[in-house]
């Protein structure tokens, strides 16, 4: 593949910009080379400056659970920017986005909507702080929950990819405040519980650890951790920014019978906009400024661009599309297990819906200590030979990829056809 108008303006980007981009998983350091840059997206596809075509499986990190540039998103979208682009203050459209929101996600009797995942993240422990009037959080080893400084303790993501998991920059005093656990180990939680008695805020957790590649929850692990929560006093907050309304028409709350107290969202609610929400139990929410004393606050949020294509998005989310986006990731999964099986590869395929990750070992991978042993030279070589076949996949192995409703049947046996090629060299090694 030719990359050289990619390479030219990755050049000038990285003089401008740190590392010529404004999210750092997007500079491929993980994998190394030159990042495509993207021109446009049409469908199931990407096509970048020197006019290569990919088929997108990172779809924007989530949010494009529909495709690219879905026709009527992209009307409705249209039709609202020449209303005006931002109010600072309230639209009908906003209420419409938080009753969808609260009908699929019964745990969240209200929402607040902000501007990202990181600002719904922080709110939210701000919230649960404030209702417990405790200082310590928890959080799992790996998991992601945008940058905000509480959450950059172990975190995943770019943080892991770059291996930097504890931020510089973060204070001691901050840090101090996070206890990290490990996923799927709920008697690693108990421990903590155990020696911070009365101290405790909150745990926070992806339900699915989409942040060092997709890791399910474990049997009853998510109801454990609620009961643990409440035994201690502590609120349980699921952060479903990237599994919301991505695994399940409630997400990964109703997938896992969750109940959470706070649940963050973001990504497939902004339709491909920049938006955030978070939620949870009336009593709690109830203590939002203006009603209560904790604040939070926003000149964008609530903007009718992004909640248009987030209303838009969810409308097309029905009962018919999740079944779709399941059979799709199942025709993935099984058609990369027959291979593993048939010349016995050190891969592992973990796959939840339409979220899955290929992992470089033949271990269970349960949490990131087992993601860590994984073979990050044969994703490596992999990643590229995927996207020199046109398969355009998340640079790391620390990440999921996405499937979407414009992708379709074609498509995937196509990316089973290209990805065996591109783990042939396994074979070699055996
Ligand atoms: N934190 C995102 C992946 N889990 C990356 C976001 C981006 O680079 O756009």
């Amino acid at each position: 593949m030719n990359f050289t108008k990619s390479q030219n303006i990755f050049e000038r980007a990285q003089k401008v910009i740190p590392g010529g981009v404004n999210s750092p998983v997007r500079a491929f350091k993980g994998v190394g080379g030159t990042p495509p840059f993207i021109k446009k997206g049409q469908g199931p596809f990407i096509y970048d400056e020197d006019g290569n075509q990919y088929i997108d499986f990172v779809g924007s990190w989530g949010p494009l659970i529909l495709g690219h540039a879905h026709p009527e998103v992209v009307d409705a979208v249209a039709r609202v920017l020449s209303d005006g682009t931002s109010f600072g203050a309230p639209t009908e459209r906003e209420v419409v986005l938080a009753e969808m929101i609260i009908d699929r996600v019964p745990s969240a009797e209200m929402v607040r909507l902000v501007n990202s995942g990181t600002e719904a993240t922080m709110s939210a422990i701000r919230l649960a702080r404030g209702v417990t009037g405790r200082d310590k959080i928890i959080k799992f080893d790996g998991c992601y929950h945008g940058h905000g400084d509480s959450f950059l303790i172990a975190a995943g993501s770019g943080a892991i990819t770059f291996g930097m998991p504890n931020s510089p920059g973060v204070t001691t005093g901050t840090a101090k405040d996070t206890l990290v656990a490990k996923f799927n180990r709920i008697d690693t939680v108990n421990d903590i519980f155990q020696q911070h008695p009365d101290q405790i805020a909150c745990v926070i957790v992806e339900p699915i650890n989409g942040n060092v590649g997709c890791i399910p929850p474990e049997g009853s692990f998510l109801q454990e951790l609620k009961t643990l929560c409440h035994i201690n006093g502590a609120l349980l907050i699921l952060d479903e920014v990237m599994t919301g309304f991505r695994v399940a028409r409630g997400g990964a709350n109703e997938l896992y019978n969750a109940d959470a107290d706070l649940l963050t969202f973001g990504k497939v609610i902004g339709g491909g906009f920049p938006i955030g929400a978070y939620g949870g139990k009336r009593e709690f929410m109830e203590q939002v400024s203006p009603v209560g004393a904790i604040y939070q606050a926003g000149t964008l949020s609530g903007n009718p661009v992004a909640v248009t294509a987030g209303i838009e998005t969810l409308k097309r989310l029905t009962p018919t599309a999740y079944l779709e986006l399941e059979r799709l990731g199942k025709l993935w999964e099984d058609g990369t297990q027959s291979a593993i099986d048939k010349d016995n590869l050190p891969l592992t395929i973990k796959r939840v819906g339409s979220m899955i990750t290929l992992f470089f070992t033949d271990h269970d991978i349960r949490n990131l200590d087992d993601v860590n042993h994984c073979d990050f030279e044969a994703f490596k070589r992999y990643f590229h030979n995927m996207l020199d076949a046109g398969v355009y996949l998340a640079p790391s192995q620390y990440e999921a990829g996405f499937i979407s409703l414009a992708h379709d049947d074609y498509l995937i046996q196509k990316t089973l056809e290209i990805s065996a090629q591109s783990f042939a060299f396994l074979k070699d090694h055996q």
